[in-house]
Parts: structure tokens; sequence; C-alpha cells
């Protein structure tokens, strides 16, 4: 059985997020998502997700390939998190390209193209101007 492993904060759930979760479900058997926590998202970017962890996590539960989430504390966190669900796959979108390739010694690091022009930013900026 392969498992993949991937990573994200998925606030504002929108087509870009399906169709990555959609593409990494196909190489392998099961799917596990790590979502960063609020205090991460408030650490790395200054501002606290749309959505709480708990809504987007069970957002993310009821997503048809994904097969189980977990909360994701720490970007550095990843080795840990890799070995504990033991992934055989890390499966992360292109804007990471190379960031996590120092995991290859315990993992497959795939990075998958973004879907083009929709994003979290576009989609707050968009109500925030109508
Ligand atoms: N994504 C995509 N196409 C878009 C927007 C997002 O393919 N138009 C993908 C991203 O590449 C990522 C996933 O959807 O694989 C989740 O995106 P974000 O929520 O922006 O995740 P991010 O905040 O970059 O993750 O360890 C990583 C951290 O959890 C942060």
């Amino acid at each position: 059985d392969t498992t993949v492993i991937t990573f994200g904060t998925f606030d504002v759930f929108h087509v870009g997020h399906v169709r990555v979760l959609n593409r990494a479900a196909e190489f392998g058997d099961r799917l596990l998502v790590g979502v960063s926590s609020d205090q991460l998202n408030l650490a790395k970017k200054g501002r606290r997700p749309v959505f709480t962890q708990d809504e987007r996590m069970e957002i993310l539960t009821n997503i048809k390939v994904v097969d189980g989430v977990f909360l994701e504390e720490s970007l550095e966190l990843k080795r840990q998190y890799v070995e504990e669900h033991q992934a055989d796959i890390l499966v992360m979108g292109d804007d990471w390209a190379g960031k996590f390739d120092f995991l290859n010694d315990i993992c497959k690091v795939v990075y998958l193209p973004r879907t083009p022009s929709v994003s979290t930013t576009a989609i707050i900026e968009h109500i925030t101007t109508i």
C-alpha cells in the first residue's frame, strides 16, 4: 500500500485545492493531509485564515479522495510527520518546488503545477472590492 501525504492551509477552499488533492491521490492508495494551524499562519503570514483550523480540517475530511487529516503545527516538522504517518510520497504544489527535496532519503518528493489564476488571496480581494 502506498501512502501519499500533502500539506497546506486550504483556506476558503477552492477548485485549485480540490484539483491538487485529486492529483495527489492518484500517486497512491491513501491520501493524508496536514492542515496548517491558525498559529502557524499567524506566524508565517501575519494573519489568521478566514476559516479556523477546525473548519478547514472539517472541510478536508469531507473531500472524497482524502483519507485522513491532521494538524500541521510547524513547517519544520515535515520529517516527523512523514515518518509518523509512514508516508511513501510527499506531494506539494510547485510554489514549493525544491523546498522539500531534503526528505527524499525517506520518501519520494513530487511537485505538481498549481492551477493558474485561482487563489485564496484573489478570492478575498474579489469579495473585498464588490
Ligand atoms: N494550490 C494549487 N493551485 C492553486 C492554489 C493552490 O495547486 N491555484 C495548491 C498549493 O500548491 C498547495 C495546496 O493547493 O499544494 C494548498 O495551498 P495553500 O493553502 O496555499 O497551502 P500553503 O499555505 O502554501 O501551505 O507546509 C506547507 C504549509 O502548510 C503551507
